[in-house]
């Protein structure tokens, strides 16, 4: 992997800071490379740094409209934040065609291989708030834009395949009973209170998806590591009119990863920032995260035959039963240039579909067309937001809509109407009937009516199918994470009608979240509908399973003491390196280390700033007398101790003793602790490294 810095254009020894203005000659250039200070509207500033007083000591003049203009746009600077999704991180990148899709779509994304469209990702928590942590418990957001030659296309996905509720009229319910409690203001960013799992167990529907939010899937280890689904069920539509039902999927081509739940709870006090950092750094240094698009193509007959209806975005389809077919490659290329501008002012809308896609019924989709556009004009507050330079389409723009709050277009032409009689450049736009998006004819039948379907009523089956698809390790960190939730609640009878729920789901589950949080198994809940007990595991759902082989796009933490074998640390660095992962070297100080050939190796952290949650691995590689003094440090001592709870792979090459022995670890060292001082350790240690972490370590011992 290349390891490119990002340019800082840093300036390490810039002049005093004196408080006198720059003054003098400022008409083209202030000195340097520095354009000269303007303005908002262009006007040359004269002094920054003070602001026009009458007399030395005396009051600020209110002429001063340099100053007051400074003031007013500072004043200004905050928009309301999303209600929910509000904590988002993105990039700009590019996705291409794999093969022609035109025999059943007419999506122009979609019509030859090799064809790429431009794509912007916004990646985000749901709860937190904007200024939240990266690695709450939660699902996380997954919206894509596509620039198409037929306009934009914004595919707002999540992590996890299903929803929470049926009905988009639940959503404000959701929405406030997973945000802080209104009367005290907290929790931040999490569901682990009553409110929360008061609805959710009053609302039998969202089991399934709580079995996904308390699955590993809801702490991932990078945005490039997880999964994305559009959720609902679409439509694609051909050239002849044709339709055929559609779900979205992003498949991470890094594998996915999650980390643990202590160590997510550390993450987000040593690096709340975790996951941006690690997109940030990964496109700075040219490792461009990349995700497959697939597609689970079905027609009428299927849905009608399949088990659930494929309308309920509490349900999914296994990929066992429809294959996932991959139809493309979305590459993550380019930082943005200004977050606000971009991350917070990007507009996704499910509405915005290209011909050749449409909508399903699905009741929580339709929901979400009324609600994508509303929003978007609370917080960017002009209906020009598609203006905006993310937001605007990359194909021509024509219509007469007029006017309005920062209208970025001088629109030329003399009629803003349509019919008129005319002409050229005065004309303006005509609809093009075949051309245009066309709504699928679909038939609709039935009494208006506040009904939910019979057909949604099985709300356990999937939880059930899920649950028995997971490996031993993934089921336990479910029965755990239920457990943690569950006992941040007060009141009892909420954990136990939650518990109910889960006897519905599997026995085990509800007996180990029960026995967690030492409370009767209570009576198992009334179902709406019998579940259908005998489905079997999708291997497809588990991540454990699915795992790659490879230590690509992770992060070796390297603590070095002074005296480690200079030979070693090298053979090490490069060897990760080559491997397509980042080695990170940490040391008591950020200063670095001195190594055995008396260089000094620099480190990018001092270890009281970096502790081993921050890796996916680590290594420790010290001197006799660098071993002593890192026994002697806290937190190098926890650095070993919390990468040994974490059942993470363990490098030690050098004197480690001391400092294995002051971290408690002399008696427990396992097959995934292994020693760094050859060549072949080496390669011993890269191998594994690229495995998974030491799920039957025996933390008791
Ligand atoms: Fe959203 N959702 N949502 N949602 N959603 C928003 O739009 C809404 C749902 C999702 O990075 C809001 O611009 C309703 C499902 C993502 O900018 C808002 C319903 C899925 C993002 C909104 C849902 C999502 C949002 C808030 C129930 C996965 C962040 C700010 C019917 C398929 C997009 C905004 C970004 C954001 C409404 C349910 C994904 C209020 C009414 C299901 C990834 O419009």
């Amino acid at each position: 992997m290349p390891t490119k810095k990002r340019t800082t254009n840093h300036d390490a020894d810039p002049p005093a800071h004196d408080g006198v203005g720059a003054g003098g000659e400022t008409h083209q250039r202030a000195g340097g490379d520095s354009p000269v200070m303007t303005s908002a509207h262009g006007v040359p500033i004269e002094d920054d740094n003070n602001s026009l007083r009458a007399g030395e000591r005396g009051p600020t003049l209110m002429s001063d409209h340099a100053f007051r203009e400074k003031l007013f746009h500072f004043d200004h600077e905050r928009i309301p934040e999303r209600v929910v999704h509000a904590r988002g991180y993105g990039a700009h990148g590019v996705f291409e065609c794999h093969e022609s899709l035109a025999d059943i779509t007419r999506a122009s994304i979609f019509a030859s291989a090799g064809k790429k469209t431009e794509t912007f990702v916004r990646f985000s928590t749901v709860a937190g708030n904007l200024g939240s942590f990266d690695l709450a418990r939660d699902v996380r957001g997954f919206a894509t834009k596509f620039y198409t030659d037929e306009g934009n296309w914004d595919l707002v996905g999540n992590n996890i395949p299903v929803f929470f509720i049926q009905d988009a009229v639940k959503f404000p319910d959701l929405v406030h009973a997973v945000k802080e409690e209104p009367d005290r203001g907290f929790p931040q960013a999490q569901s682990a209170h009553d409110t929360f799992w008061d609805f959710a167990s009053l609302m039998p529907e969202s089991t399934h998806m709580t079995l996904w939010q308390m699955s590993d899937r809801a702490i991932p280890r990078s945005f490039r590591m997880m999964e994305g689904f559009g959720v609902h069920t679409f439509r694609f539509i051909n050239d002849a009119g044709d339709s055929s039902f559609v779900k979205f999927h992003w498949k991470p081509v890094l594998g996915m990863q999650s980390v643990v739940w202590n160590e997510a709870v550390k993450i987000n006090g040593a690096d709340p920032d975790f996951h941006r950092r690690d997109l940030f750094d990964a496109i700075t240094v040219g490792d461009f995260p990349q995700w497959e698009l697939g597609v689970q193509v079905f027609d009428d007959a299927f849905a009608d035959e399949f088990d659930f209806d494929v309308l309920d975005a509490t349900k999914l389809i296994p990929e066992e039963i429809i294959p996932v077919r991959t139809v493309g490659t979305m590459t993550l290329n380019r930082l943005v240039d200004n977050v606000f501008a971009e991350v917070e002012q990007v507009a996704f809308m499910t509405q915005n579909v290209p011909p050749g896609i449409d909508f399903s019924n699905d009741p929580l989709l339709q929901g979400r067309n009324f609600s994508y556009l509303d929003t978007q004009l609370k917080r960017l507050g002009s209906t020009n937001f598609s203006q905006l330079p993310v937001n605007a389409p990359r194909c021509p723009v024509a219509h007469f809509q007029r006017d309005g709050h920062m209208q970025m277009s001088p629109q030329p032409g003399r009629a803003a109407y349509e019919p008129n009689s005319f002409s050229g450049e005065y004309r303006g736009p005509r609809e093009v009937g075949a051309q245009g998006q066309q709504p699928f004819p679909d038939e609709v039948e039935g009494q208006t009516r506040r009904v939910r379907s019979a057909s949604f009523a099985d709300h356990y089956s999937q939880a059930r199918q899920f649950y028995v698809s997971q490996t031993p390790v993934e089921q336990e960190h479910i029965v755990l994470a239920y457990t943690f939730e569950l006992g941040k609640c007060e009141i009892p009878a909420i954990r136990s009608r939650m518990i109910a729920n889960l006897r519905n789901v599997d026995e085990d589950l509800a007996a180990g979240v029960a026995a967690g949080l030492r409370m009767p198994l209570p009576e198992a809940s009334v179902p709406a509908a019998e579940p259908i007990r005998d489905l079997p595991p999708s291997p497809a759902l588990s991540i454990l399973a699915n795992a790659k082989e490879t230590f690509a796009g992770r992060k070796l933490g390297l603590l070095v003491g002074d005296g480690a074998d200079a030979a070693a640390v090298k053979r090490l660095r490069k060897a990760v390196t080559k491997a397509g992962g980042i080695c990170e070297v940490v040391a008591k100080a950020v200063g670095g280390a001195t190594l055995s050939d008396d260089s000094l190796l620099e480190a990018t952290q001092a270890v009281a700033g970096a502790p081993s949650v921050l890796y996916d691995a680590i290594a420790v590689l010290t001197g006799p007398d660098g071993g002593a003094v890192l026994a002697d440090e806290p937190a190098a001592r926890d650095f070993l101790t919390d990468a040994f709870n974490h059942y993470k792979v363990i490098g030690l090459g050098g004197a480690t003793d001391a400092l294995v022995a002051a971290a408690g670890l002399s008696d427990k060292l396992d097959a995934a602790c292994l020693g760094l001082d050859t060549a072949k350790d080496n390669t011993a240690f890269l191998s594994r490294i690229a495995g998974p972490r030491q799920w039957d370590r025996d933390l008791d011992a």
